[in-house]
């Protein structure tokens, strides 16, 4: 079995090289974090996934993987490592790919292989990539094969899917293509889609995540036009989608995670032509003011209340809550309470509103996260804005008794809607 080294150890890096681990090949899982490799070789683990750590442990107690901070020579190099975006320019931040690729050629041998992971604008695998490498002295197609093998496994599902999804890989030549297969099929139960070249597959890999972005601002769009004609956005959609060429995915309170809200921002970023996809994002991060409309709408004024946030995971059932549309939902409540109530008319220490976060997935200890029992306490208002499981068998009656005002407004329609109407609460679904 081949040696492979990972380059970055974060949500897909750790799972990615505990896989190749777990069957069979000698893995150096490398991060320049020395504070995580050493968390990580004392068996702890900060990514909250199912089966995540079970399965590191698996390949660490096996010593097919071995965690460090330096980059040995190997056969295969992966590069697993963030690209964020800027919120403000919309531009990505490719420093990361461009220190791991430093970092490698200088390790590179005459037959080794390098493959980016990382999701990246089209044309990076050989406009940034390729020439650091080539500094080694080694052709990239010729001496070394290089590629793009972007991941798509959802979080809250990865492992699974690792193995379960079809995977993309487009090499700088054929031959590149032909070596990154070879390693991936060690794992890979689905079928291994080789493309032309390496930027067809990081534009591929955007489209994708794309495509559910621009979705679901078409669900958001019905969901508030629903509204508008009295009509239950879910009931609509499903009775539209039950249509053979009809798949509407749903409405919520925006969306979040580290892909969907960024990835399409990538597209633009050679290219003039991002319109649709453009206003698509804006339509998705426009959803927490549409909610605090409707929250003033009938609560008159959000200042001066209490409203609880009952999820600041990004989605159901996972503990990540990078650009976490509840959070995003809390700083908008704040900023047009703060609007409507100046600071000269509230007494000292008095704050524009009340806020309280709820999640039984989330242990960042940052967030100040309260038990259900005191967020919910006296607020005038309860917004569900993760699909956790654990909201969805909620008693109303519970709640009722515990809630100042009697406003329910369940963003991603998981509340049992008979069950809550049969309380003196108002329930609004998205
Ligand atoms: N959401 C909605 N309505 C929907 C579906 C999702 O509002 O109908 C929201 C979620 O609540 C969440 C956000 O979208 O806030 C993103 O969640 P997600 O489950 O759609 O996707 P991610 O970000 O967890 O993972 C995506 C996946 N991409 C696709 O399904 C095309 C995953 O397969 C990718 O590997 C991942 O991005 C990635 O790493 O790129």
């Amino acid at each position: 079995m081949s040696s492979v080294c990972v380059h970055g150890l974060g949500y897909i890096g750790l799972p990615t090289a505990a896989m190749f681990a777990n069957y069979g090949h000698d893995v150096v899982g490398f991060d320049v974090d020395e504070e995580l490799v050493d968390e990580l070789n004392s068996g702890e683990i900060r990514i909250d996934e199912p089966g995540l750590r079970a399965f590191v442990t698996q390949a660490l107690e096996s010593g097919k993987l071995v965690i460090d901070d330096e980059i040995p020579p190997s056969k295969y190099h992966i590069i697993c490592v963030p690209t964020p975006l800027d919120r403000e320019t919309k531009r990505v931040d490719l420093s990361y790919v461009s220190r791991s690729a430093e970092a490698i050629a200088p390790e590179l041998r005459t037959g080794d292989t390098v493959i980016l992971e990382s999701t990246v604008p089209p044309g990076t695998t050989v406009g940034t990539v390729q020439p650091i490498l080539e500094r080694s002295g080694l052709d990239a197609g010729e001496d070394v094969a290089l590629v793009h093998c972007p991941e798509t496994v959802l979080p809250g599902n990865i492992i699974t899917e690792l193995r379960e999804n079809d995977r993309i890989i487009g090499g700088v030549n054929g031959v590149s293509t032909e070596a990154a297969v070879r390693l991936y099929e060690s794992f890979v139960e689905s079928e291994i889609r080789t493309m032309v070249d390496a930027t067809t597959a990081e534009f591929v890999k955007l489209i994708q995540n794309t495509y559910r972005d621009t979705n679901i601002a078409l669900a958001n769009e019905i969901a508030k036009l629903a509204a508008d004609y009295g009509v239950d956005s879910r009931e609509a959609i499903r009775l539209a989608n039950t249509h053979p060429r009809v798949d509407i995915h749903q409405p919520g309170p925006g969306v979040g995670g580290h892909c969907l809200p960024i990835d399409p921002w990538f597209l633009g970023h050679e290219s003039d032509a991002l319109d649709l996809i453009a206003h698509a994002r804006e339509v998705n991060d426009g959803m927490a003011s549409y909610i605090v409309d409707r929250l003033e709408d009938e609560l008159g004024t959000v200042s001066e209340r209490k409203v609880a946030i009952l999820g600041v995971a990004y989605k159901g059932n996972v503990g990540d809550t990078r650009m976490s549309p509840g959070l995003n939902l809390g700083d908008e409540l704040q900023e047009r309470a703060v609007g409507e109530s100046p600071l000269e008319t509230r007494a000292d220490g008095d704050e524009p509103i009340h806020l309280s976060f709820h999640d039984p997935h989330v242990t960042d200890q940052s967030l100040a996260l309260e038990p259900f029992d005191e967020a919910v306490a006296d607020a005038d208002a309860l917004v569900v804005s993760t699909d956790h499981k654990e909201y969805e068998t909620l008693d109303p009656a519970a709640v009722e008794q515990k809630m100042a005002g009697d406003l329910v407004v369940d963003t991603k329609s998981i509340l049992d809607e008979a069950a809550w109407n049969a309380t003196d609460l108002e329930l609004i679904r998205l």
